[in-house]
């Protein structure tokens, strides 16, 4: 079971690194790829067409400004589709927002946040979902929130250590 990571542009890479690193931190197997909406719409649809038989079972989608490429998968698909819109400027992520969120009723796309929460909750969100037929990723996803509670403990412990407390 794999999953597939495509952005609209490779200017959006940067961004999406923590996308990368949580999936890998979790051990799921991610395609990564550029293929854009607007200007390969034909080897996009050919990507998405084609993912089934090589085990892909949900596609995250990155884009900024008139970010289609959600919805455009999602029109190609029937497995999951998670978009991720991008906060690129002049309107820092909102017109990527509406565009990736304001589907059609009959195609759903789930949409996660433009800051960088987005990438790294999309990733996770994706791993829920495999996690439900898969008991050792769910076994890893309980760990992951162990450790980050944990982080978030020793912080505060510094915090009152810093506080005098
Ligand atoms: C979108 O256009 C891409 O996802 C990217 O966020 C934006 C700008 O692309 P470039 O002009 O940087 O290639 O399709």
């Amino acid at each position: 079971m794999s999953v597939a990571l495509l952005m609209g542009s490779d200017s959006d890479f940067p961004r999406l690194e923590s996308c990368v690193t949580t999936l890998r931190s979790l051990e799921i197997p991610v395609e990564v790829r550029v293929l854009s909406a607007h200007r390969t719409p034909g080897p996009l649809v050919e990507f998405v067409t084609s993912a089934p038989q090589r085990g892909i079972r949900l596609f995250l989608c990155a884009a900024g400004g008139a970010a289609h490429l959600a919805g455009v998968v999602a029109a190609h698909t029937s497995l999951p589709v998670l978009g991720i819109p991008m906060d690129n400027p002049p309107f820092d992520g909102l017109d990527s927002l509406l565009s990736t969120v304001q589907m059609p009723g009959g195609v759903p796309v789930a949409t996660f946040g433009a800051g960088p929460g987005g990438p790294p909750n999309a990733a996770l969100f994706a791993a829920r979902v495999l996690a439900l037929s898969d008991p050792e990723l769910a076994e890893r996803l309980q760990a992951h929130r162990q450790a980050q509670a944990a982080k978030v403990a020793a912080k505060d412990a510094a915090l009152q250590q810093k506080l005098g407390g």
